[in-house]
């Protein structure tokens, strides 16, 4: 079976993916790619947005990296792996590098990837210094959620964790300095997806 091709986008607070993965949709607009975000994408996945983003419940670390894998295979199940299956192009906002960067290498959980998820062709890491992610959301008037709200510390060890994982699967992973405009970022990825866009027809 012909297989699509599964690019995602990953990074610490306000690196920038969202912008990103909304250009490179308009880009591929004509090969009516399939965009998702996690959490949420589908209803479940929303309301388990809800749960670990917003309520105000004590959620156990381990817990909550369930709550996010239970999502995420919900997603792969309805939407991710038939769009593959069907040769399409899927574009996701965060995937299951953030378990392992959040609740793996920030929280400490035991984390690894399940055979049952595929893995993406490609995945851009938006490397950003963790105070300057911050400050972009600040300036952008984002309300912090449950994860957003954890300390520099915390997300120092989701950076860092970001990096270790990249290093480990260099032809996965495509590093992109966010700092960047917007456009050259967008141009850096173009540059990346092209030979595999012009393989796929
Ligand atoms: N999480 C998620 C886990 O802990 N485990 C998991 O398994 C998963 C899936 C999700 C939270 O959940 C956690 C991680 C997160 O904390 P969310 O609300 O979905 O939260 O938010 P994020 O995924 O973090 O994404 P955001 O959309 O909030 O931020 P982005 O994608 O980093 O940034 P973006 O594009 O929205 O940009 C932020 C601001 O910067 C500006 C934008 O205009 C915007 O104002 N900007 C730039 N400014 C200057 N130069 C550039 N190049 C810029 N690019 C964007």
């Amino acid at each position: 079976m012909r297989r699509g091709l599964f690019i995602t986008f990953e990074g610490p607070e306000g690196s920038g993916k969202t912008t990103q993965v909304e250009l490179l949709g308009q880009a591929l607009a004509g090969r009516e790619p399939v965009m998702v975000r996690e959490p949420g994408g589908n209803e479940l996945g929303e309301r388990i947005r809800e749960i670990v983003l917003y309520g105000a419940m004590e959620l156990d670390p381990e817990a909550e990296m369930y709550l996010f894998m239970a999502g995420r295979r919900q997603l792969i199940a309805e939407v991710i792996a038939p769009a593959l299956a069907a040769g399409q192009i899927v574009v996701a906002d965060r995937y299951h590098d953030s378990t392992l960067a959040y609740q793996g290498g920030a929280r400490g959980v035991p984390t690894t990837w399940p055979s049952t998820f595929p893995r993406p062709d490609v995945t851009f890491l938006l490397s950003v210094p963790v105070e300057h992610g911050l400050e972009r959301l600040a300036r952008a008037g984002k309300k912090p959620d449950r994860v957003e709200g954890e300390s520099v510390e915390f997300h120092k060890r989701v950076a860092d964790a970001y990096e270790r994982l990249a290093a480990s699967e260099p032809r996965r992973f495509t590093r992109l300095d966010a700092t960047g405009s917007r456009e050259h970022i967008h141009m850096a990825v173009m540059e990346r997806l092209q030979p595999m866009l012009d393989a796929a027809g």
